[in-house]
């Protein structure tokens, strides 16, 4: 019988889990087949991950393949699918990378981290948050308090995901099958991240992505819906 994947996953307050790339590997793995294990890291935590040379997670640790490492989110999905032909696919037809790099740059996520930047923040633990604030302000060029547009986001964020709306309205999945591809685990990443950070409701319910945020959180066995994470924001 297969053993579990471990994934070593950002956590804010307790069972916040609010890494998009973390949570993206975890439903590549769920999609998979296979269990997981968690293991909670907190930023700073580099001794924790040494192992793998450097200091971002996701990292996963493969129990069936004498604990081989991996990490980075698409080098993650890049390792399962090779590994395990025989399961489940994660590319489909799509432009998987594509996807990604749509979602990231200049894209949907612009807007997002502006609206979520300040619940971030107010996530982490109070020795956490002169360090967030002292490698976040310098990249940003002004304060958290500045970077911050909350709520007022929305409209912008809504309008950033047309793309994806024009394409869900044709195919349930954005790798245009039955059943999710990894450019479903990866953007729906981004929604847990959203949904365990901040109560704003991104989504109308009448919106085809709201939909498909709900196939999403109940894929894998619910994962996602079992999230700790603020239901009013659905
Ligand atoms: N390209 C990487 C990005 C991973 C990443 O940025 N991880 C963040 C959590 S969302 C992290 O580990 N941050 C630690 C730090 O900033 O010190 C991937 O796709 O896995």
């Amino acid at each position: 019988m297969a053993k579990p994947i471990s994934i070593y996953q950002l956590e804010g307050g307790p069972n916040q889990f609010f890494s998009p790339f973390c949570w993206a590997a975890k439903f590549a793995v769920a999609h998979k087949g296979f269990a997981i294990e968690n293991i909670r890291w907190k930023f700073r935590e580099a001794d924790k991950i040494a192992f793998s040379n450097q200091g971002l997670v996701p990292v996963i640790v493969d129990g069936n393949k004498d604990g081989k490492w991996v990490n980075d989110s698409w080098a993650i999905a890049k390792y399962l699918e090779k590994t395990y032909p025989h399961r489940p696919s994660l590319f489909g037809e799509a432009a998987v990378l594509f996807v990604q790099k749509w979602f990231q740059t200049g894209g949907p996520l612009d807007v997002l981290d502006k609206i979520l930047v300040l619940d971030e923040f107010n996530a982490l633990t109070p020795d956490l948050q002169p360090w967030f604030r002292e490698t976040r302000e310098p990249m940003f060029g002004c304060t958290l308090e500045e970077y911050s547009v909350g709520e007022a986001g929305v409209p912008d964020f809504r309008k950033a995901l047309e793309p994806m709306r024009q394409l869900l309205a044709e195919y349930p999945y954005l790798g245009g099958k039955d059943s999710p591809s990894y450019a479903d685990d990866f953007v729906a990443g981004f929604f847990m991240m959203a949904y365990a950070l901040s109560p704003v409701k991104l989504l109308e319910k009448d919106d085809v992505i709201h939909a498909w945020r709900e196939r999403m959180m109940a894929a894998y066995g619910g994962i996602g819906k079992t999230a700790i994470g603020y239901p009013e924001s659905l």
